[in-house]
């Protein structure tokens, strides 16, 4: 492959924008500067009048997932296709191996689903039981196959659920291996019991879904989750933070110095909850996910937790089910597939009505949507940046193009698109992923097969001065004569 120069644009990374060309020697960005020579025989893009960013990094998302009694419809072919449409040249998805099952064959599995991927994409590993087994599989999974993060599911019962003994067992292995812990955090046997009580109340459809899982709910798991890493001094991340619940408890504890990361979905900061009360069981149905969409305050909360930093990364947790799946459910709301898509529009919804509003600064944006992920999973600045060295994963972002989202036109493999009628303005016009095109003129140019896993190797043992900050002074025994033994 030979060389590319992306001409006359605005260079912005977390760190800030500047006018500058950037020369690609193949798949690595080799010069960032002023007025750079083109190469002869160089490809030229014009970025006149446009941005230059790192490609966006989705840290959460569920490509072929098999999950409750389905699979999700999108496939990693067709959703890392999607997601360069968007301006999205990494994905982090997730292996959730079945209960009883080694995490290392699970592991296996979902890298050979992923062989198809277009663009670049790595792996959590869930743990979902604990033996021997599952504690020798992390450390291999670690030394051996570029795995950083342990996902672990407080939700979902007589599923993939762990109990608070797993939590621990867990995320003590994880902080031997200098590795991250992240968890969804819903308490799920309250899940469970409201669940049965709404049920057994007679409300079946949709809306029973946001009823059966309030803030409270996931505020108490994150709380827990939370305090479980302190005590362990595990660094911890939590996805889909969806609620003032569970922002509280990030918020405290990061002003307390503990290492917790926090995750906020795009479509968390947008929808609110009144979705599930539209009277078209299909369309209600599409928005049941985990945790549900909230009433209004929660987004105004979760937009100041994304300003303050008190949120790092934004993502989708693109779980496509097709209204024929989702129809599992019509008689019995628990029994809906829980997921909805969104790799496809994070970037372009975020940078209306994040970039455009002034909430977020061009930087800013970069921060949130690559670099901040690109940092915290150990992967920077081999992504996330626009630097020499860098991967050549960039999108020439047009400002001013706008468009109206829709299940019609988008590239999603899904009849249903959660921001339908949506028209926003700030949208990619190229997209690279390591040098290659895989979006231009509104045209996928993507090739089966053509994206890479990528390693993310363990965090250096700083990370595990969390131990040492929770570590109080070495417990000591206290010497004492033994009692005589009164008769
Ligand atoms: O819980 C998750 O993150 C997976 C199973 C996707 N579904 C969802 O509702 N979030
Ligand atoms: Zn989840
Ligand atoms: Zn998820």
């Amino acid at each position: 492959m030979g060389f590319t120069v992306i001409k006359g644009g605005t260079v912005v990374t977390a760190e800030g924008e500047r006018r500058a060309d950037v020369l690609i020697e193949g798949e690595t960005v080799k010069a960032v500067g002023q007025n750079l020579d083109s190469p002869a025989g160089a490809r030229v893009i014009d970025a006149t009048g446009a941005y230059v960013l790192p490609g966006g990094i989705d840290p959460h998302t569920h490509m072929e997932l098999p999950f409750m009694g389905t699979v999700a419809s999108e496939d990693f072919f067709s959703g890392t296709s999607a997601a360069a449409s968007g301006g999205t040249t990494t994905i982090i998805d997730f292996v959730i191996p079945d209960p009883k099952e080694r995490l290392l064959d699970a592991y296996k599995k979902w890298r050979g689903w992923a062989e198809k991927s277009a663009a670049d994409y790595s792996f959590h590993v869930a743990v979902t039981w604990w033996s021997d087994a599952v504690h020798e599989d992390m450390g291999t999974l670690t030394k051996e196959h570029g795995v950083n993060s342990f996902k672990h599911f407080m939700a979902y019962k007589n599923a993939i659920m762990c109990d608070d003994e797993v939590l621990v067992q867990s995320f003590s292995r994880a902080r031997e291996l200098g590795a991250l812990a992240t968890v969804h955090a819903e308490n799920g046997e309250l899940v469970f019991r409201l669940q049965k009580e709404i049920f057994e109340r007679g409300i079946t459809g949709p809306e029973g879904h946001p009823l059966s899982r309030p803030p409270e709910v996931e505020g108490e798991a994150a709380n827990r989750a939370i305090r479980i890493a302190e005590v362990l001094g595990t660094p911890l991340y939590l996805v889909h933070t969806s609620c003032i619940d569970a922002l509280e408890a990030v918020q405290r504890a990061r002003m307390e110095g503990q290492r917790v990361f926090a995750e906020v979905l795009a479509q968390h900061l947008l929808i609110d909850d009144s979705v599930y009360r539209n009277t078209d069981w299909n369309h209600a149905a599409h928005y049941v996910m985990s945790p549900p969409f909230r009433s209004k305050e929660h987004q105004t909360a979760l937009w100041r937790g994304l300003q303050a930093g008190i949120l790092q990364t934004t993502a989708t947790d693109h779980c496509c089910f097709c209204t024929p799946q989702k129809q599992a459910g019509v008689e019995d709301f628990r029994k809906i597939p829980n997921g909805t898509g969104g790799v496809e529009d994070r970037m372009g919804v975020l940078w209306h009505h994040g970039v455009r509003t002034g909430r977020l600064t061009p930087s800013e944006f970069v921060a949130v949507t690559s670099a901040n992920a690109a940092k915290i999973f150990n992967i920077y600045p081999k992504k996330g940046t626009i630097a020499p060295g860098s991967d050549a994963d960039i999108v020439v972002w047009d400002p001013d193009k706008t468009r109206t989202i829709s299940a019609k036109t988008h590239h999603q493999n899904i009849d249903f698109n959660i921001y339908e009628g949506m028209t926003i303005t700030g949208n990619a016009a190229v997209t690279l992923s390591r040098g290659s095109v895989l979006w231009e003129n509104d045209q996928l140019k993507t090739e089966k097969g053509a994206g890479k896993h990528v390693d993310r190797p363990c965090f250096p043992e700083y990370w595990n001065a969390q131990a040492l900050r929770n570590r109080h002074a070495e417990p000591t025994a206290v010497k004492r004569e033994k009692p005589a033994v009164s008769k």
